[in-house]
């Protein structure tokens, strides 16, 4: 498959700004004390990237717990994501949401989402909305290998088949549902193989190579935009931390598949396949990893000088259930 030059820069500082904004944003976020489980997509970034580069802003994409690299290859502001990571009111959701809850409906992106699979109904209730309205958009639902086990995919996998949704289902198989080894929780021997039951076509690829990603996303796109409904895509890629930052992944897998994996790095191997072409140079490469890095630090700096949002609109943008509700009108529940 032959890439333009502008594709090869796209994708290469797409998942530079990913990988720089994992390992400099998520350890920052540690050191302010912000609550909650952070997840980061490091060793992932070649899914979102080689998917989103075939979505404009009026596509919509339902994302994970994992979902940083979703949101930056969707185009939302990586400054503004680290705001909401620092619960500051400068970020998409004001600083309320968090790392699971970054939205950003100017770039169709419908939110991560701290409960697996979720982001499932919501992409194909989205692919809904365009089939009906006549919209021509389509609407990709990332999810992991744990999330192929939920029933709402199921369900939401058949609806889509029966109503010829523009939408893609794209597993990111990174191999454990927190500590749980895809070969133990998986019924078949890939996650694609069950779009058959949905007759709907099942593809494979390797996932840390963005132009496996690419091509195969292509085709899935081109399908939903011509009517002629869902695909199933599953990436095969590899997280490179534990589940969350308080997790040693050294207690469920090994030194050395961790190296075998960080051996086949995304961004390494895109340097291999791209080189010898002579459309990019390593120089340029390594240029785009530098303003990566100033990019978080530009980040870092416009999050800690943004305010927190103001005590009296603390109940302000969020779901506030029965009890928290009855206490801010005053109302004591102990009578
Ligand atoms: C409905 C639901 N069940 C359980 C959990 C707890 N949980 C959070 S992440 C996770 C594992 C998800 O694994 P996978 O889908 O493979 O995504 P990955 O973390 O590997 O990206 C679980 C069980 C949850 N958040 N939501
Ligand atoms: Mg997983």
């Amino acid at each position: 498959m032959e890439l333009d030059r502008n594709m090869l820069l796209y994708l290469y500082r797409t998942m530079t700004t990913i990988r720089h904004f994992e390992e400099r944003g998520i350890p920052e976020t540690g050191q302010r004390g912000m609550s909650g489980s952070v997840h980061s997509s490091a060793g992932q970034e070649a899914v979102p990237t080689g998917i989103c580069a075939h979505l404009t802003n009026e596509d919509y994409i339902g994302s994970t717990h994992r979902g940083h690299g979703h949101c930056i290859a969707k185009g939302v502001d990586p400054k503004l994501m680290m705001a909401e990571l620092f619960g500051r009111v400068t970020g998409p959701n004001k600083g309320k949401g968090g790392s699971m809850h970054i939205a950003d409906m100017s770039k169709g992106m419908l939110g991560t989402n701290g409960v697996v699979a979720a982001s499932v109904p919501l992409a194909v209730g989205a692919a809904l909305t365009s089939k009906l309205r006549r919209l021509g958009r389509v609407a990709v639902a990332f999810f992991g290998d744990g999330g192929a086990n939920q029933g709402v995919l199921h369900e939401c996998m058949n609806l889509a088949s029966v109503w010829k949704l523009p939408v893609i289902f794209c597993c990111e198989n990174n191999g454990y549902a927190e500590s749980t080894p895809v070969e133990y929780a998986l019924s078949t021997a890939r996650v694609a193989d069950r779009a058959a039951g949905y007759d709907m076509p099942g593809v494979h690829v390797d996932g840390m190579d963005v132009f496996d990603v690419f091509e195969a996303a292509g085709q899935a796109v081109q399908r939903a935009r011509a009517g002629e409904g869902p695909s199933l895509l599953e990436c095969r890629t590899y997280r490179y931390y534990g589940h969350t930052v308080f997790d040693n992944p050294l207690s469920y897998r090994t030194q050395e598949e961790q190296d075998y994996w960080r051996g086949r790095d995304p961004l390494l191997l895109f340097r291999e396949r791209v080189a010898p072409g002579g459309l990019v140079s390593i120089d340029e490469l390594d240029f785009m990893d530098l303003e990566a890095q100033e990019l978080m630090e530009d980040a870092i700096r416009f999050a800690d000088e943004s305010p927190l949002p103001a005590l009296e609109e603390i109940y302000e943008d969020v779901y506030v259930d029965y009890p928290l509700d009855l206490m801010r009108r005053g109302i004591n529940l102990e009578v």
